[in-house]
């Protein structure tokens, strides 16, 4: 018996006919040429030498052709590794240099930089993927066979890698196995009651848990359909909301959605399920939401990690500012964050989560993942929370430093490092103060030295290509020093008083 999630999601498709994906200019992909092109993808990859276990990194813009690159990869029995469009050449060094993939596969428009790169660091092959299915692996696949018995994989086996930010400035990757995604998607399709009439929009980008495992895997199991836009703007996504019937976003999405008059009931009214997640909700957005539309939105709990851990109810209350209760399979508990002593319900402590959706490990670091877990196996997920009389999870703040921007990840760590790297600055305090549309807005304060003639200007433009766009800050000031507690500890929370307005609209 295989526990390939490809062969997983091939025994469940009953109707291979079936639109699975759409895109909005129409072009249109069904189950069967889903599965067709994947094959092709595995075949061409197995003929490049990619052998079970070995890793396929891919920065590529999003496109059915690239969700389907994902099935083929994991068909060959191969390991995922999606990277965000926005790293910079400098992030990627990294990233290849410490996944050692077989195979990178990159935008046409990048592969005259990216090549050299990934033959220095002893790539086997680099090749191309464009948004519109052309490029040098595309032409692999269609000069490739259709038929491939998906590689046999057992359960813990590696699926996939995600890079995740650490606190200490390095990314480390995520390994999640086969069962981990499969379980974790199975749960939901059940939880959020999807079935094969359900379409779904597609805005988020692919190379992360919320865009390919939460939205695609779960339209892959439950044989359903989706439109799959290239990416989140709120114009298409209000022309083609009346033709779907949920949609899955970051809290960005629902504030950017709500600006429009053409948000109404009538648009939404074939709509069942909105969720929302990645980074909090604010109880306002949720509010207004149900005033305009009539829908609760249904707010979920996950991270890289674990992939999803908590969901409001389907039926029952979605309670605004919680992120509702653990799924089926999931044990969660609030502990000691130093003592790691089990708290009261109530008590606020570090959210600790433990089932068949935790990740294996970050990959080549044993001694990191030792210290992110419990001795009992629970993983330390480095938000505080509590839990409710009703057994709602409430997340209050993070143990960890870390800015959430539009849905994505900022450690200050990573900026700060480049930021301190700059001629002319003595140090730097790296932020997140409150944003109307990212949620939290990156910000910067640098001491510089007296005759340092460094401006924001300035500064910006030297992290401009060394860190991609979102990491950047929005805005930059000069500090004469940083506040300080008696143990030398730069007091962030001071500086985040002092700039809390700053993006108020
Ligand atoms: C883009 N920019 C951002 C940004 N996204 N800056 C800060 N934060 C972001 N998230 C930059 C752009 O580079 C651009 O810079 C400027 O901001 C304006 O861009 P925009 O056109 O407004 O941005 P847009 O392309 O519309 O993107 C915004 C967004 C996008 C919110 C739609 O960031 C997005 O799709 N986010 C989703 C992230 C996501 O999927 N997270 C899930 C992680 S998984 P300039 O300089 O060019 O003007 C996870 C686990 C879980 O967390 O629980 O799900
Ligand atoms: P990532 O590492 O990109 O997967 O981000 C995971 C982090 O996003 C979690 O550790 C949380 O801090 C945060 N997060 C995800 N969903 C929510 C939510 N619904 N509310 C608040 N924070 C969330």
């Amino acid at each position: 018996m295989s526990d390939n999630l490809y062969t997983l999601i091939r025994s469940r498709i009953q109707d291979p006919a079936k639109t699975f994906i759409e895109t909005g200019e129409g072009r249109v992909f069904s189950y069967a040429d889903t599965f067709a092109l994947a094959q092709r993808f595995a075949n061409a990859l197995v003929a490049l030498g990619v052998q079970p276990g070995d890793r396929v990194a891919v920065q590529v813009d999003k496109s059915p052709e690239a969700l389907i690159l994902y099935l083929g990869v994991i068909a060959a029995g191969a390991i995922y590794l999606p990277l965000n469009v926005g790293y910079t050449l400098a992030e990627l060094e990294y990233f290849i240099g410490d996944a050692e993939p077989r195979v990178v596969v990159c935008r046409p428009s990048v592969e005259k930089d990216l090549a050299p790169l990934a033959q220095k660091l002893g790539v086997a092959h680099c090749l191309t993927l464009g948004s519109k299915g052309e490029g040098s692996l595309m032409d692999k696949a269609n000069a490739a066979s259709p038929d491939f018995q998906a590689v046999a994989r057992q359960a813990d086996d590696l699926a996939a890698i995600l890079y995740t930010s650490g606190t200490t400035g390095r990314s480390k990757g995520a390994m999640l196995s086969h069962r981990n995604l499969s379980s974790n998607a199975l749960t939901l399709v059940d939880y959020w009651r999807f079935t094969r009439d359900d379409v779904l929009l597609h805005a988020l980008p692919i190379f992360h848990t919320h865009g390919l495992f939460v939205a695609s895997n779960i339209i892959l199991l439950a044989g359903a359909a989706m439109i799959f836009l290239p990416k989140f703007d709120a114009e298409e996504v209000l022309k083609q909301l009346p033709r779907v019937t949920s949609m899955m976003g970051v809290p960005t999405f629902y504030v950017r959605l709500l600006q429009s008059p053409d948000l109404t009931r009538d648009l939404v009214k074939h709509v069942r399920l909105f969720v929302s997640g990645s980074a909090p909700l604010l109880a306002d957005t949720h509010k207004e939401w149900e005033a305009r539309t009539g829908h609760r939105i249904l707010e979920r709990y996950g991270m890289t990690e674990t992939n999803m851990n908590t969901s409001n109810p389907y039926d029952g209350d979605r309670v605004a500012g919680t992120v509702g209760f653990p799924l089926p399979g999931v044990s969660l508990r609030i502990a000691d964050p130093e003592s790691g002593k089990i708290l009261a319900q109530g008590e606020i402590g570090m959210i600790e989560v433990k089932g068949p959706n935790v990740f294996q490990g970050y990959w080549r670091m044993p001694e990191k993942t030792a210290a992110e877990f419990r001795p009992d196996g629970f993983f330390i997920t480095g938000d505080l929370g509590k839990i409710d009389e009703r057994g709602y999870v409430h997340i209050v703040g993070r143990g960890k430093d870390l800015i959430i921007s539009g849905g994505y990840n900022v450690y200050p760590k990573e900026v700060e490092t480049e930021i301190d790297a700059l001629p002319g600055v003595i140090e730097s305090a790296v932020i997140g103060v409150q944003h109307p549309d990212f949620g939290e807005g990156v910000t910067a304060v640098i001491v510089k030295q007296k005759d340092a003639s460094l401006d924001e200007a300035a500064v910006l433009k030297a992290l401009d290509g060394r860190l991609a766009k979102f990491k950047l800050p929005k805005r930059v000031f000069f500090h004469d020093d940083l506040p300080r507690n008696t143990m030398g500890k730069v007091q962030k929370n001071l500086l985040r008083e002092q700039y809390k307005d700053l993006y108020k609209r």
